[in-house]
């Protein structure tokens, strides 16, 4: 018998996407169980929860795999409607939204990544790029 709102959230302790998703499920109140993965040796289940792009994080809720932390956000706030809302109602401002924090992650953190792995002038590069 499947159990009624059983939450795991599989992440990895470093990555970003991870901790936006963490971060909703808390500010949300809703209980979850955290699996870690090793992205160097990937679980079976995180393969088969994410068969397209194997990566983290992915929330299972009984039993059910959504993958990509943005579609796991809409997830959350469509399935738990209580206060607090993560995205705006109205559809112009969700979409906002969405493209502001795409952008963070993309531009930003993406950046942030390659300063803390990279040395020389591929670093000097990526620090431009984040304080631009
Ligand atoms: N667009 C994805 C990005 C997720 C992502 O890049 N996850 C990284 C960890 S920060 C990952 O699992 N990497 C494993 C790999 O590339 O094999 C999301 O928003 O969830």
């Amino acid at each position: 018998m499947v159990e009624e709102n059983r939450v795991t959230l599989r992440g990895m302790w470093s990555s970003m996407y991870s901790k936006r998703v963490e971060l909703a499920l808390r500010v949300k109140g809703i209980e979850y169980e955290y699996m870690e993965e090793d992205l160097m040796n990937k679980s079976m289940l995180l393969l088969r929860y994410n068969p397209v792009h194997k990566k983290v994080p992915v929330l299972v809720h009984n039993g059910k795999p959504v993958a990509e932390s943005l579609v796991i956000l809409e997830y959350i706030d469509e399935t738990w409607k209580h206060n607090p809302r993560l995205l705006p109602e109205d559809p112009y401002e969700r979409a906002k939204v969405g493209f502001w924090a795409n952008f963070l992650h993309l531009q930003v953190f993406e950046a942030l990544a390659v300063v803390f792995t990279s040395e020389g002038e591929v670093q000097e590069r990526a620090i431009e790029q984040v304080h631009e």
